[in-house]
């Protein structure tokens, strides 16, 4: 069984807390991630399109561990900076970028550095929903086979590629503080024709928009932005997480 089904078994749905190491001192992300765990977060993720440096992730990691027992998954955007001291990585393809690099390349050439670090892979199929009529980084910087909010047809379709091809859970994000989140339908429509579990992310900015998406089928919630600019909220977005799941 995957690591995933076995926490979904264990705690019912979960909660995701996204730190970037780019955005506070080390220090601070410790801090962060022990308000997070007392909140009842089930993983602290570390990572972000715009991480720049691998000591300050090595840093980043090892003050969260310091802090709290929870599991550290790498979130990564490159290969360049995997770490030893974090459990797992979302071992993750970004299914509808039409770049090599993003959906095949820095896969392949971090695939050793992860057996080397023995860091515990989270194979995951990662997709990019367009909300937002301004993109929001990701969506800038790796050439998106566009899927817009409302295209059930093309989430669908690749969600059921993801499972297909044997990816242990679907992530579908709609990328850092976006204008708004994926939507209840499109949650809705991908759990309906699948049956992996499903990470939904991007825009869940309080308790009532993560019930929401747990209803329509979401089986883990990530927030990153609430964690980094309103992390009271994060208490009420678990609360309601467990209180549906
Ligand atoms: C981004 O899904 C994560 O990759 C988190 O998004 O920062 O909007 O919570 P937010």
């Amino acid at each position: 069984m995957s690591i995933i089904n076995e926490w979904l078994d264990r705690y019912g749905k979960l909660h995701f807390s996204l730190i970037d190491p780019d955005k506070q001192p080390p220090s601070e992300a410790g801090e962060k991630a022990k308000k997070c765990s007392d909140y009842g977060t089930n993983a602290i993720m570390v990572g972000g399109t715009t991480v720049s440096s691998r000591e300050m992730v090595y840093k980043t990691v090892s003050e969260i561990k310091k802090k709290t027992d929870v599991p550290v998954i790498l979130f990564p955007n490159s290969k360049e900076f995997l770490v030893e001291n974090a459990d797992y990585i979302f071992f993750m393809s970004l299914l509808n970028s039409k770049d090599y690099k993003h959906k095949f390349g820095e896969q392949l050439e971090g695939a050793l550095v992860v057996k080397k670090l023995g860091i515990k892979p989270i194979p995951t199929g990662y997709l990019v929903i367009s909300t937002s009529p301004t993109p929001t980084t990701v969506e800038m910087k790796t050439n998106l086979d566009r899927i817009d909010s409302d295209d059930m047809e093309k989430a669908v379709k690749y969600a059921l590629y993801t499972e297909y091809t044997g990816m242990h859970c679907l992530y579908m994000d709609a990328g850092s503080n976006p204008y708004k989140p994926i939507s209840d339908e499109m949650v809705r429509e991908v759990r309906k024709n699948i049956s992996i579990p499903l990470i939904i992310g991007g825009g869940i900015r309080d308790g009532e928009t993560a019930r929401r998406k747990v209803e329509a089928g979401a089986d883990i919630i990530v927030t990153g932005t609430a964690v980094e600019e309103n992390i009271g909220v994060v208490e009420e977005i678990i609360g309601e997480i467990k209180r549906e799941g």
